[in-house]
């Protein structure tokens, strides 16, 4: 796959407002938040959207998302709600092709999404 900025983010070759870090998941806050809290959960190493997923990422799946209500939890807005989205493709409305989990939170969500 093409390199995308999540990368160079990865490597610190752009800086980003990083809030986790472990060997396999970084998250960052969005440039564009949606929510007073909006941060991508991004695996390490990248994979182009969740199409490209096989069963042997299943363990890197559930650890992006394990790190995501780790941080809910620990920012202290879990008990009153968040939402994780993965968006794909583009009826999805992804536009970096680097597997994210946005986690927004801090505002009443609304369903059906746009
Ligand atoms: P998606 O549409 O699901 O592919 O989301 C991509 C998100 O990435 C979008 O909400 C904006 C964010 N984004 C794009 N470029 C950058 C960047 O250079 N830095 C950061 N922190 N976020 C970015």
């Amino acid at each position: 796959m093409t390199d995308t900025i999540f990368s160079k983010i990865v490597r610190r070759e752009i800086p980003a407002d990083i809030v986790y870090e472990d060997d396999e998941v970084l998250a960052f806050r969005d440039l564009n938040p949606q929510a007073p809290v909006h941060v991508l959960f991004i695996p390490k190493q990248p994979l182009a959207t969740l199409n490209d997923a096989t069963a042997g990422d299943a363990e890197l799946l559930g650890k992006l998302l394990l790190a995501t209500a780790a941080y809910a939890k620990q920012e202290g807005f879990a008990e009153q709600g968040y939402r994780t989205v993965i968006n794909a493709n583009e009826d999805g409305g992804q536009t970096v092709y680097h597997l994210h989990v946005h986690l927004l939170a801090g505002r009443r969500m609304h369903w059906p999404p746009g």
